[in-house]
C-alpha cells in the first residue's frame, strides 16, 4: 500500500490520431511544489487508461481504476487539469473515488476548475466540495498542510467551495519551481511539431501563464486574470536544466504565444536568441506565433532566430479571410501572409507550420473549400485542420446561443465519444464539417490521407 500525501489522477481524453501526449506540466508543476516542502506526491496517469468515451470501454475503465486506486491510501486526492472534453471519464473518476476512498477529501483543479460559472459542474454533478481556481502550485502544499494539522480544508485559504471562490495567481512565475518529468518515453510528440531527424530529444515547456488575447473561440484569455511571462533568463535556465538533466536536444514551448506583442516582437527576439546564443546552448526549438506577429519580424529577427535554433514556427493562423477572422473574434491579419512565408520559406531555414478552423457564423461550403486551397499557397510544410469547437467561457459559446450549463449535456448525451461541441450552422452541420477535414488533408499533403473523420468517430487512436 502507498500513502502520499496526495494522489495526483490525471484524466483520461481522446486522442486524435497524430496528437501530443505526455504527463500534463500543471501536474509536473505540482509535484514539485509539494516535494520542495518535503511532501509526497504520486500520479495515476489515465491519459491513455480508456479505449474511448463510448459507455463499454467506460466500464472497463472503471473496474480498471478502481484496481488501481486499491493500491494506494493517500492523505489527499487530486483530479485534473480538468477541461470539458473530460467530462464522461470525470463522472467515472469522482464516484469511484468517493467509492473506494469514503473519507479522503478530493479536490479538483485545471482549466475547466479555472473558469468563472462553471464550479456548478464540481459541487453539483461531480459532488466535489473543493476545488482549486487558478494556479495549484501554492494551493496544493498548503492543502495538505491544513489536512495534515487536523484541519478541515475549508479554513486552507486557496480554496474554493460553493459559495466562496477564491482565483490562486502566483505574480512572479519566475519563482516557480520546474516541473517535475517523467522519462521521455512517456511523451509521445504530435506529429505536427516532431522532428524529422533523428538523435532527437524534444521536451515541453511553457513560459506564460494567460493570453494577452481574448478570441472568441479560445479559453486560454480567460484562464488567468492577466497574462504573465517568464524572464528570459529563467527560461533559458530550464532548457539547460532539460539539456543536462535528461539529455533534451528540442523544445516545444507550448505558449499560445510565445513572443507576444507586434509591437515589441523584435526586440523580445533580439533579447532571448541573443541570451541562447551567448549561453551556447546548441537546443533547437520551436514556438505559436500568431499572423501578426510574424509579419512584423524583419529579416534581422528571422536571421537571430534561426541561429538560435528556432526549427519551426506553428502559425495559428485559423481562417484566410479577414471577414472569417473577424467572426470569430482573432484580430490578427492576413493581408501579406502567403508572400511573408514563401520570403521565410525561401531564405531562412525554419519550417513553417499551421493550424487552421473549418466552420463558423459566415461560412458555407464554399468558404470552407476556398480556405482548403488558400492552405497550399501558404508555403506550409504541415497543417492541422480542426471544426470549429465551441468552449464555456468563451465569447463564441454565448454568441452560439449556449446557456452556461448547456455544454454539460450535451457532451455527456453525444453520440460522438470525443467530448467537443462543434460550432454548427445552416449550411454546416457536424457530419459535414467532419467530411471536410478529410478533403483538407488530403487536399493539404496531396494523397489520400488516413480517414480523419473517423478520429472524432470511432475508438481512440492509440499508438499501440
Ligand atoms: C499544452 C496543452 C496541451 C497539450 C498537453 C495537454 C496536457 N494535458 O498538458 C496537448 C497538445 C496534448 C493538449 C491536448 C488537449 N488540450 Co490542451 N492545452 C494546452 C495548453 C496550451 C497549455 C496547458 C499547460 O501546460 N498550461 C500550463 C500549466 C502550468 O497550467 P495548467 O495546466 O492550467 O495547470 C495549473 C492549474 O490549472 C492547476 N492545476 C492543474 N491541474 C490540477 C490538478 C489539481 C488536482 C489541482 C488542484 C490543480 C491543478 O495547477 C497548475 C499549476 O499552476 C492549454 C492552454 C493554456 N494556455 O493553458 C490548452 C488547453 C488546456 N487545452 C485544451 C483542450 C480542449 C485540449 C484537448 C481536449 C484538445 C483535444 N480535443 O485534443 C486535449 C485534452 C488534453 C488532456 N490531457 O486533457 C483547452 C481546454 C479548454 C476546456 N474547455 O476545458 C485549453 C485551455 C486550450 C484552449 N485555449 O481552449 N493540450
Amino acid at each position: 500500500m502507498r500513502n502520499p500525501d496526495i494522489l495526483l489522477i490525471n484524466p483520461p481524453f481522446h486522442i486524435r490520431t497524430g496528437s501530443g501526449n505526455f504527463l500534463p506540466l500543471g501536474l509536473g508543476y505540482i509535484i514539485s511544489a509539494v516535494n520542495n516542502e518535503g511532501l509526497s506526491a504520486e500520479v495515476i496517469n489515465c491519459a491513455e487508461g480508456c479505449q474511448s468515451f463510448f459507455s463499454d470501454d467506460l466500464s472497463v475503465f472503471e473496474t480498471d481504476i478502481k484496481n488501481e486506486l486499491h493500491k494506494y491510501n493517500p492523505s489527499l486526492i487530486g483530479i485534473g487539469p480538468c477541461v470539458t472534453s473530460h467530462v464522461r471519464a470525470l463522472i467515472i473518476i469522482a464516484r469511484v473515488c468517493k467509492e473506494v476512498f469514503p473519507e479522503t477529501p478530493i479536490v479538483c483543479g485545471g482549466p475547466l476548475a479555472t473558469m468563472n460559472g462553471q464550479e456548478w459542474f464540481f459541487f453539483e454533478e461531480l459532488q466535489i466540495p473543493y476545488i482549486i481556481k487558478g494556479d495549484g502550485e501554492k494551493a496544493i502544499p498548503s492543502l495538505i498542510k491544513t489536512i495534515k494539522n487536523g484541519l478541515p480544508l475549508l479554513t486552507c485559504p486557496e480554496v474554493s467551495y460553493d459559495g466562496h471562490f477564491v482565483y490562486n495567481d502566483i505574480s512572479d512565475i519566475n519563482s516557480i519551481s520546474f516541473p517535475h518529468r517523467l522519462s521521455s518515453s512517456h511523451t509521445q510528440i504530435s506529429d505536427r511539431r516532431k522532428s524529422t531527424k533523428s538523435g532527437i530529444l524534444t521536451m515541453p515547456m511553457i513560459t506564460s501563464r494567460g493570453c494577452m488575447y481574448t478570441c472568441d473561440y479560445c479559453v486560454s484569455g480567460s484562464l488567468s486574470s492577466r497574462f504573465r511571462k517568464r524572464s528570459n533568463d529563467n527560461i533559458l535556465e530550464e532548457m539547460i536544466f532539460l539539456r543536462d538533466g535528461y539529455g533534451a536536444t528540442d523544445i516545444i514551448f507550448y505558449d499560445d504565444c510565445f513572443f507576444y506583442n507586434p509591437k515589441t516582437s523584435n526586440e523580445e527576439i533580439f533579447s532571448f536568441c541573443n541570451l541562447l546564443m551567448k549561453n551556447r546552448l546548441s537546443m533547437t526549438w520551436q514556438i505559436e506565433m500568431r499572423t501578426d506577429l510574424l509579419l512584423s519580424l524583419t529579416d534581422e529577427s528571422l536571421t537571430l532566430l534561426e541561429k538560435s535554433g528556432c526549427r519551426q514556427i506553428n502559425i495559428g493562423i485559423e481562417k484566410t479571410s479577414s471577414e472569417s477572422l473577424f467572426c470569430i473574434g482573432k484580430t490578427s491579419t492576413i493581408e501579406g501572409l502567403m508572400e511573408k512565408n514563401k520570403h521565410i520559406a525561401k531564405l531562412f531555414g525554419i519550417e513553417l507550420t499551421a493550424t487552421f478552423i473549418l466552420g463558423g457564423f459566415n461560412e458555407n461550403e464554399k468558404t470552407v473549400r476556398k480556405l482548403i486551397e488558400d492552405s497550399k499557397k501558404l508555403s506550409l510544410t504541415q497543417a492541422h485542420f480542426n471544426p470549429l469547437f465551441v468552449y464555456p467561457s468563451t465569447k463564441l459559446y454565448n454568441n452560439y446561443g449556449l446557456k452556461a450549463r448547456d455544454w454539460y449535456n450535451l457532451i455527456k448525451n453525444d453520440t460522438l465519444p470525443w467530448g467537443e461541441i462543434v460550432f454548427e450552422n445552416t449550411e454546416l452541420s457536424r457530419e459535414k464539417l467532419l467530411s471536410f477535414l478529410d478533403l483538407a488533408y488530403t487536399e493539404f499533403y496531396g494523397k489520400t490521407c488516413i480517414n480523419y473523420t473517423n478520429q472524432y468517430l470511432n475508438r481512440f487512436n492509440l499508438w499501440r
